[in-house]
């Protein structure tokens, strides 16, 4: 049962480059903090990012929300997670045709596929939106996470969706290496898929807009999940950024998950 194993003893059971990588990355650092940088401006993401690194195993983007986006933010993220020792994950949710999220995957102003190891999907439109994405990520070794759950109130990524959703996942995976969601799927003892999971905090139970956050030992240890990816509970919310307390922050999160990973493969 992978989630009775070390992330390190996982990575022979992927074949997919990114997922390799992120497990051999994990249990190099001994993190399993995934940081959400959600600051809209190039020089508050770098400012975060360049402090959180040291602890961190991956950095989540939402680019789109970063008002002076350019290429050489690209280029600076790139040079710091090879500095710091992270992968990084563009959390675009795509949910498109096969045909459309290729092109966006690809192409536009992001170029996401070129510099994001893993990037996530919505299965809505059906077994074509992987097939089009794979078309783009597998020959760079990108890898692709389902949105099996997620963490907001009254979402509609429950049940048989979220069933046919692991069940489109097994289909696939070469390029499917895991899921958003907010527990580790029942199924074969030898099945290994990445679970990464957001909505985690300490000290807040959501905020004004439907977020719902549970605690790092909630998360990796109740429900065997393996990466906590933590926004403002590191950050904080707002564009100032006092890098020393973001710093605190995200050894303080970095600790939390290790120690109750650590906990987890013990019992
Ligand atoms: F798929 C999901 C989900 O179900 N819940 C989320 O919160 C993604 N997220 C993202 O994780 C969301 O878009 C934010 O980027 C981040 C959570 O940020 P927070 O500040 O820790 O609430």
């Amino acid at each position: 049962m992978a989630s009775s194993k070390a992330y390190g003893d996982r990575v022979a059971s992927h074949s997919n480059r990114a997922a390799q990588d992120l497990l051999r990355t994990m249990e190099r650092k001994q993190s399993n903090l995934c940081v959400s940088v959600d600051v809209t401006s190039k020089a508050a993401f770098l400012a975060v990012v360049e402090a959180v690194g040291p602890f961190v195993c991956l950095i989540k983007t939402h680019v789109d929300v970063i008002a002076d986006f350019d290429a050489d933010l690209v280029e600076q993220l790139t040079q710091l997670a090879a500095k710091h020792d992270f992968l990084i994950f563009e959390d675009r949710k795509f949910a498109d045709i096969g045909n459309t999220v290729s092109l966006q995957y690809a192409g536009g102003i992001y170029k996401i596929a070129s510099w994001s190891h893993i990037t996530n999907a919505h299965t809505v439109p059906g077994p074509g939106i992987i097939a089009g994405l794979a078309k783009v990520g597998l020959p760079l070794g990108r890898g692709l996470l389902l949105l099996a759950e997620m963490s907001s109130a009254g979402n509609l990524a429950t049940g048989a969706y979220s069933d046919q959703t692991i069940a489109m996942a097994r289909a696939h995976r070469d390029f499917v290496v895991g899921f958003i969601a907010m527990q580790r799927p029942s199924g074969p003892a030898d099945e290994d898929f990445l679970i990464l999971t957001p909505g985690v905090q300490l000290g807040s139970k959501g905020d004004a807009l439907g977020q719902q956050y549970r605690t790092p030992r909630e998360v990796v240890f109740d429900s065997g999940c393996d990466v906590i990816i933590v926004g403002r509970g590191v950050t904080g919310s707002g564009e100032s950024i006092n890098v020393e307390e973001v710093q605190h922050q995200a050894r303080r999160y970095r600790d939390e998950g290790w120690s109750a990973y650590r906990e987890r493969i013990a019992s």
